[in-house]
């Protein structure tokens, strides 16, 4: 396992509070009708992204879905891009034209950012199919949510990722819910790794609000892939604090089930051996909390000082193709 040492403690610690703080300052510019449209958020489940970033290698890719804010951030993308993508803002990843659930940056191995439940699955194994076509080492980490395990696509993708051994990591982030609805609403049993069983893929539940139970399963899931192995099936337990998206009232779940997690939260779960093995003093952690407030000020700033893009620069984006007849490409 590769070492986690005081500094992975330190720098997970500094990351998922940035992350969580970063979409906090989204959720309040939600409210102020600065970010429009849909607004899914990944308050409570920063492990499962913290444990599999200590472990990826350089040439590793990531795709997930609509829950991907922090994700090309910890992949080393500028958060302050980040944020006026979802401000609409001509100076995002997408030139404030993708928004939300499309951020994409593949100079940093994120492939987005995908709107349609499941739709990310078939592509991922198709970037894997790619590395291992043109014989590259890469591995891609194709994240999607328990609801999305229902989808017929994923059977199809299993099928072909195991019989062709491609060298990707099926993650499940099992947050409880699709939406409203539970995961034991949505099958007949609630081990979503055992879907693994019928394919022989490798497969297993995983702790996903501890950053190092997701990075040991992680790294076991990488090595078989890079190895030529194939697929792994990895079923993430994981929790979201807030509702599906900004515009869910919650009455599928109590306040006591949020608080029960909250006692397990990764942040603190981090920080509590931060202090147990006198890694930092309160004082310095109260310096890095101010540190990451700052930061995220200064993403806010970037992002509402920033331009909207003009009304004709919408085709630039949409048509790629240089002889497209109808446009006239710019
Ligand atoms: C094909 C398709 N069906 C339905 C929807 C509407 N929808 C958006 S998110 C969602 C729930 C997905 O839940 P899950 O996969 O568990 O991901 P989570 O939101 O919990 O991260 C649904 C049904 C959609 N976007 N695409
Ligand atoms: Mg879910």
């Amino acid at each position: 396992m590769k070492k986690i040492t005081k500094e992975t403690y330190i720098n997970w610690y500094k990351d998922m509070l940035f992350w969580r703080k970063f979409e906090d300052k989204l959720a309040a510019l939600y409210i102020q009708q600065k970010v429009r449209g849909f607004l899914h958020l990944y308050n409570g489940q920063e492990a499962v992204l913290a444990g599999a970033l200590h472990v990826m290698g350089k040439n590793d890719k990531m795709i997930t879905a609509y829950r991907n804010h922090v994700q090309p951030i910890g992949l080393g993308e500028d958060p302050k891009r980040i944020m006026a993508e979802l401000l609409g803002k001509v100076t995002g990843t997408s030139k404030g034209m993708g928004g939300s659930m499309h951020i994409f940056s593949p100079k940093h191995n994120f492939y987005g950012g995908h709107g349609i439940v499941g739709g990310q699955i078939p592509l991922g194994a198709g970037l894997a199919f790619a590395d291992k076509y043109f014989g590259r080492d890469g591995v891609t980490l194709t994240y999607f949510g328990d609801g999305a395990a229902r989808q017929g696509s994923l059977h199809e993708t299993f099928n072909m990722a195991i019989t062709w051994k491609l060298p990707v990591v099926f993650i499940c982030e099992n947050n409880g819910y699709a939406m409203g609805t539970s995961v034991s609403r949505t099958a007949n049993h609630e081990d979503i790794w055992k879907l693994g069983l019928g394919y022989e893929m490798p497969c297993g539940p995983v702790d996903g609000m501890n950053p190092i139970k997701v990075a040991e399963a992680m790294e076991e899931a990488i090595e078989r892939a890079r190895r030529g192995d194939g697929p792994t099936l990895l079923d993430i337990k994981t929790y979201r604090y807030r509702g599906h998206s900004m515009s869910d009232a919650q009455h599928y779940r109590t306040k006591d089930e949020v608080d029960e997690y909250r006692k397990i939260d990764p942040i603190t779960q981090v920080l509590d051996v931060i202090y147990k093995k006198k890694y930092a003093t309160e004082k310095e952690v109260k310096e890095w909390d101010k540190e990451v407030k700052a930061k995220v000020d200064e993403c806010q700033k970037f992002a509402e000082e920033s331009p909207f893009p003009e009304a004709q620069q919408l085709y630039d984006m949409v048509y790629d193709q240089q002889d497209y007849p109808f446009l006239k490409h710019r």
